[in-house]
């Protein structure tokens, strides 16, 4: 017999075509009435297979009561209750380590895209404004700019290596200081103060919800630029948005946003702010690597092994 899972949304596509052949799968996005479908599969369901942004709480995981485990796709877990998860002995896993290059590359693009302007300047040519108006104002150069991480991990330090390659240099910010040589800063308003390109690449939790904030703004100024490739949670997005129409800072790049897929509309005419779709990880390889990764996960629980990334 298979085990038992749901499926929590529409997610990679090969990811739930192996989901659903290996287990037993029922599909929460397809239910039209969530409480009955949930009350449906109570006693057989043993794993849930999340993807995206849909809260996972002790609420949720009550309606569940023979649920041993949440494995998720993406690295980042705050969807799920973590503290409710422990009290109830259910095992969370993510898929760390195998996004880490491609996250990085949106990050570097991110931070380039906003100090060189490539996606106005690409505009501006499809718009017949070179030959007409003649060249592109002259932007900013990466080269000898200070990157300020918030959040050196696994991601972060890799960011770093990619910005070193540009010349860039590299200050962090963590709660607990790493054995590493990069300056450390006690405090992101110190780290912005002391960067020119402030990158987020904190979890979201809540001592990190709206952690860049006016003072950080400030401190960063209006020759500075934030590229958040984290959560939009991190970030006061109205605070931002104010302050890049006024511009008091000098730029953003963004790849995550507060509401998604839901973008503030007044964010859509900024020169200043270079935005993608939550693009971090997004390569066929990438999701293939993670998808692989959530499915082993439930694979070994259930073969009654220990998971291969189980967060602490
Ligand atoms: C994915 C991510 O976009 O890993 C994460 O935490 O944010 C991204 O890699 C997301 O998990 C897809 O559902």
């Amino acid at each position: 017999m298979k085990p038992e899972i749901i499926i929590t949304a529409r997610g990679h596509a090969g990811t739930l075509a192996t989901l659903q052949s290996e287990f037993t799968s029922h599909l929460l996005h397809e239910a039209s009435d969530r409480d009955a479908f949930l009350k449906r599969h109570a006693g057989a369901v043993r794993g849930l297979a999340t993807f995206g942004p849909m809260p996972v709480d002790g609420k949720f995981m009550d309606a569940l009561p023979g649920l041993e485990i949440i494995a998720n796709f993406g690295v980042g877990v705050d969807a799920i209750n973590l503290d409710d998860a422990k009290q109830r002995g259910i095992i969370v896993t993510n898929t760390p380590e195998v996004l880490n290059d491609c996250v990085a590359d949106t990050a570097l693009a991110l931070v380039l895209g906003v100090l060189r302007k490539f996606a106005q300047s690409e505009v501006y040519l499809r718009a017949g404004n070179w030959a007409a108006r003649g060249p592109y104002p002259l932007t900013t150069s990466a080269g000898g700019k200070t990157l300020g991480i918030l959040g050196l991990g696994r991601i972060g330090e890799v960011i770093a290596k990619r910005a070193q390659a540009c010349g860039m240099k590299i200050r962090y910010h963590n709660r607990n200081r790493k054995d590493v040589a990069y300056p450390y800063d006690p405090d992101p308003v110190t780290l912005a103060k002391n960067s020119d390109v402030l990158i987020v690449v904190t979890p979201a939790t809540a001592e990190t919800a709206r952690i860049i904030d006016s003072r950080v703004l400030d401190a960063l100024g209006p020759t500075g630029y934030v590229v958040n490739i984290a959560r939009g949670s991190v970030v006061d997005e109205p605070v931002l948005l104010r302050y890049l129409q006024e511009k008091r800072i000098a730029g953003a790049g963004l790849d995550v946003f507060a509401d998604e897929p839901r973008v503030p509309p007044e964010f859509f005419s900024l020169d200043n702010a270079v935005l993608l779709p939550h693009v971090g990880s997004a390569t066929v390889e990438t999701r293939k690597a993670m998808g692989d990764l959530q499915i082993e996960n439930l694979r070994l629980h259930f073969a009654g092994k220990p998971v291969k990334t189980r967060i602490a």
